[in-house]
């Protein structure tokens, strides 16, 4: 099925005509966040994720320069072992599909797929933000979101990120970002950054419900919805920060710059806290997805009493 020229795989499709409600997920967190076997694993326990919140998964991809919502297990293998996938942001769309390749779609691009497919709800594990050490590299993801109508469920910025700087552009972008049953921006791997929120909500009803109030007004921001990493996986506030100011010194001594950043700096935190950021990456992409899936479910149970 093409919806807008985007390709639709059946079973999602068959999701969307039958009005079940569909959550978008990322696959640059696989084919370039997360280390190989490990990527894998992340990608069952997103799926797992939105399964459980009662909803249907779709990873969003360009495939041989095809946007495409949901992929098909060889696809999806091909993405994993991320053999000539490049990294896709919103801007190299275009590029990706008139050449044809193979493109891992960050949160920008998710979006933007997402959107021109029908689907309104997305989760990933972090947004992109400010950079620290150049507040000139902010990721195409804040701009997408300003225009974007769709939920987006994280864990906040990724921990590398200047947060406040972020959490300030989030303001004037006018994305309004709500905290599921905490009053403070979630850290990522940390689960407390000391910066508040201006609202909270604690069920996905009410997270719905204000998502849909946007809506009437026309609004075409996205919905930040952030919650905590689980506390089974959450890392220390202190062990993060070293972590992240030792990747950023070894990021400056190699001279990584532009779209190798994030990826670079995640891997350089992954060593630094002897792979615990793994379990912690791992475990709230599974719980944001759930959060996602209960979204979905909330906004098509409203959508059904109104019809
Ligand atoms: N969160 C993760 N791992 C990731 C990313 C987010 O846990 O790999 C990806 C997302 O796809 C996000 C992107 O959109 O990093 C941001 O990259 P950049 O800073 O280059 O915009
Ligand atoms: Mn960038």
């Amino acid at each position: 099925m093409l919806v807008a020229r985007i390709r639709v795989i059946p079973n999602v499709a068959s999701a969307l005509a039958s009005g079940r409600a569909v959550v978008a997920l990322e696959s640059s967190v696989l084919a370039q966040g997360l280390p190989i076997p490990q990527n894998r694993e992340a990608a069952r326990r997103m799926v797992q994720g939105v399964e459980l919140g009662g909803a249907v998964p779709a990873f969003t991809a360009v495939v041989c320069g095809v946007p495409t919502m949901g992929l098909e297990p060889d696809e999806l293998n091909r993405f994993l072992a991320r053999d000539g996938v490049r990294k896709v942001a919103a801007r190299d769309l275009a590029a990706t599909i008139a050449q044809k390749a193979d493109g891992a779609t960050t949160v920008s691009a998710s979006l933007c797929i997402a959107g021109l497919a029908g689907v309104r709800v997305f989760a990933t594990g972090g947004i992109g933000g400010v950079h620290r050490d150049s507040p000139f590299d902010e990721s195409g993801d804040l701009a997408e979101l300003a225009r974007t109508p769709m939920v987006v469920v994280c864990a906040g910025a990724k921990s590398i990120l200047d947060l406040p700087a972020t959490l300030e552009r989030l303001e004037t972008l006018g994305v309004l970002v709500v905290g599921y049953r905490t009053n403070e921006l979630p850290g990522f791997f940390t689960q407390t950054t000391g910066l508040m929120l201006s609202t909270r909500a604690d069920s996905p009803e009410e997270i719905a419900a204000i998502y849909r109030a946007g809506l009437a007004l026309g609004r075409p921001q996205a919905m930040l919805v952030v919650q905590q990493p689980p506390d089974a996986v959450a890392l220390p506030q202190r062990l993060v920060d070293d972590a992240v100011t030792d990747a950023l010194a070894q990021a400056r001594s190699s001279g990584i710059s532009g779209p190798a950043t994030t990826p670079f700096l995640l891997a350089a935190v992954l060593r630094a806290t002897d792979g615990r950021s793994l379990s912690a990456n791992l475990g709230l992409l599974e719980e944001n997805a759930a959060l996602a899936g209960r979204i979905a479910i909330a906004l098509q149970r409203e959508a059904d009493t109104l019809s």
